[in-house]
């Protein structure tokens, strides 16, 4: 092999790797592409979520107040709460499953069931609300397709959680985490 061949095989080995980088760089969009799984599943939302216009081309999650540590937030008060949206979802979670907040934060909870399962909403210190304490605030009846709100000031330090204690719900995994800073 002379050495003019040997330049040649090189830039092609160059214009293959330069290839294959740009191929890689396609994948990342076709991953996120398919990371919502559990929002295809819901099936009867998807089309109407999308085609809305106001979420863009994916929806996210639901739309909330801007939390701590975001622009434009604005700690919750009495008089004025801010408002943190939570999915409950026909898979037994709550989308998100971690709300952040400043400690004595009041926040209004907007909770949908989202799909054919209804659910509950209890808020209030982790304790409390892992064992369904009688007394501890809650949404009690969420029909499907409902929205109910609950309006909670988290005093204190915590820890605070919110759950679903519909039959079986919360042994599944259907509980949230609340984290002060
Ligand atoms: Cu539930």
């Amino acid at each position: 092999m002379n050495g003019r061949r040997v330049a040649w095989l090189g830039t092609a080995l160059v214009v293959a790797g330069i290839a294959l980088i740009g191929a890689g760089a396609l994948v990342p969009p076709a991953v996120g592409g398919s990371a919502r799984p559990g929002w295809a599943a819901t099936g009867m939302m998807g089309g109407g979520w999308a085609g809305s216009g106001v979420m863009g081309g994916g929806w996210a999650g639901p739309a909330s107040a801007p939390g701590p540590g975001q622009a434009g937030f604005v700690a919750g008060t009495q008089a004025n709460p801010r408002v943190v949206q939570i999915v409950a979802t026909p898979q037994l979670r709550f989308v998100p499953d971690v709300v952040t907040i400043q400690a004595g934060e009041t926040i209004t909870f907007e909770v949908t069931s989202m799909g054919p399962v209804a659910h509950e909403f209890m808020v209030g210190p982790a304790a409390d609300v892992a064992a369904d304490k009688a007394g501890t605030p809650e949404i009690a009846d969420l029909g499907m397709m409902r929205t109910g709100s609950l309006t909670y000031t988290f005093t204190g330090p915590g820890p605070f959680s919110f759950a679903c204690h519909a039959p079986g719900h919360f042994e599944a995994g259907m509980s949230g985490t609340i984290v002060v800073q």
